[in-house]
Order: structure tokens, then sequence, then C-alpha cells
């Protein structure tokens, strides 16, 4: 069974820190060339640092996901510097929480930009040097806010729904070139984007409560699916949501 990513160059947004940097470790690990990605080059050249002092081949690419001009003049460099991508992990994602009365347009504009246009774009620029080798991987990180709801988080929520569906129709369009396109949904990990959550002593409990494995996820526990979905091992899995929430979203 094949979990290698030997000569693969993975492109994963976001990953100087939580789901994005777990993954991005996990793909170096199995042997893939990772790109490191975030709005900081600083950031970026940091965690680049720390991969290849642990012996991984990993390389800096500073863009804000969000940003038209930014993305694509960074994907104009990559074909210069690192060549094309074999797989894209579109994990980059902001949230916003807000009553309804409260929840500004301009938060509801900038999070579905992040969550769910731009990997939509990006997903749009890497696929011609998939499909033209043949072979390719996208892979999107959706959220259990993909499958359910939660209150206070309409655009998240929204975001995640569209990435779910986004997934399909690029699994549809793209599976005849050798492409896969899957989504992964976490449910609650212990990320920055959740310190908030985790702070809160009622929302702490009500996740470890409503989890049977009644605890928070550690991120590497969610490198492993991103590594099973790249690999040849999951070269048939297309489509497909592949949600890791400790049994969150499988209890009443
Ligand atoms: C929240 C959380 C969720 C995340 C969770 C599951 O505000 O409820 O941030 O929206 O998506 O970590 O992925």
């Amino acid at each position: 069974m094949d979990f290698r990513l030997d000569g693969r160059r993975a492109l994963i947004t976001g990953s100087t820190r939580g789901l994005g940097l777990a993954i991005a470790r996990a793909m170096a690990e199995q042997g893939a060339r990772v790109i490191i990605n975030s709005r900081s080059i600083d950031d970026c050249q940091a965690t680049v640092e720390a991969l290849m002092g642990e012996g991984h081949d990993a390389h800096a690419m500073a863009f804000d996901a969000g940003d038209g001009p930014s993305r694509e003049a960074a994907l104009t460099g990559l074909d210069n510097s690192t060549g094309g991508i074999d797989i894209l992990v579109n994990n980059a994602g902001i949230i916003h929480r807000a009553p309804l009365s409260e929840f500004a347009e301009e938060k509801w504009r900038n999070v579905l930009n992040v969550n769910l246009t731009a990997p939509f774009l990006l997903a749009q620029a890497v696929a011609p040097g998939m499909v033209q080798q043949g072979w390719g991987r996208i892979i999107n990180i959706a959220s259990i806010m993909g499958q359910i709801g939660r209150a206070t988080i309409p655009a998240y929520v929204s975001s995640k729904h569209g990435l779910v569906g986004l997934t399909k129709t690029l699994a549809i369009e793209l599976g005849p070139h050798g492409v896969t396109v899957n989504a992964i949904n976490p449910g609650y990990f212990a990320t920055e984007l959740n310190i908030p959550l985790m702070a809160d002593a009622d929302f702490d409990a009500m996740v470890k409560g409503r989890t049977p494995l009644g605890r928070w996820g550690d991120p590497a526990e969610l490198a492993g699916a991103a590594v099973f979905l790249a690999s040849d091992a999951g070269g048939y899995v297309n489509g497909a949501s592949l949600t890791v929430d400790g049994g969150m979203t499988a209890s009443l």
C-alpha cells in the first residue's frame, strides 16, 4: 500500500501553523516537497527553516490566498521557481463570529472570499498542470460546518458547505484527467482559530461532552487523512468528504 509522496510538489495554504502546518509536516515526512504559505514571508521562512532542520524539502511562498493580485503573482512565480503543483491543499481559512443582527456584510464577504473563492481560483490555477501530467490531488479542508451549522457563524458555515459542493463538482470535471478532488471535514481541533472557544469553559465542556472521544483533536491527527488522500493508496477516492471529528457528528 503506497502512502509515500516522493517527488510530489505540495502547496498547502495557511501552513505556518495549526492544521496546515501539521499537514505540511506529514506530507514532507512522506517525501513530498512542501511549499509553505501564509501572508507573512517571515513566518513562511521560519517554518521552512524548521522543516528543513527536520530533514525535509520545503520552500516558502508568501501570498494572501484571499487577495487576487498577491495570489496570481505567487502562482506565476511558482512556474519559475519550483515547477508545477502536484498536490494542492486548500487549508487557509478565516472565521467571524457574531449574531445575525451584528454580522457586517464586509465580514461575510471576507470569509467567503478566503474560504471559498480563493480555493476555487487556486484550483483553477493549478489544475491545467495536473491535467497535462495526468495526475493531481486537490484537497479542500472544509469542516464539520460543511455538514451542519452553528449559530453566530453564518459566513463560515456557508463557505464550508460551499467548499464541499465545489469539491464534488471539481471531482467530476477533473477525475477523467487523473486528478482527484476531496474534502476533509475537521471537527473541533486545538488550533489558534479555536482558542476563544477552548478558553470558554462552557464551550469546552460542550465539545468534550458531544465528542465520543471526549476531547479536542490534535492537528497531527488530521494530517493522516490528508496524506492518505494525496497518496496513491487513496487514488480511487474522489469527490468524497472525509470527516475527522472524534465522532461528534455521528452522535445525537
Ligand atoms: C466554531 C468553530 C468551528 C470550526 C470547528 C470545526 O466557531 O464553532 O471554529 O466553526 O469549524 O473547529 O471545524
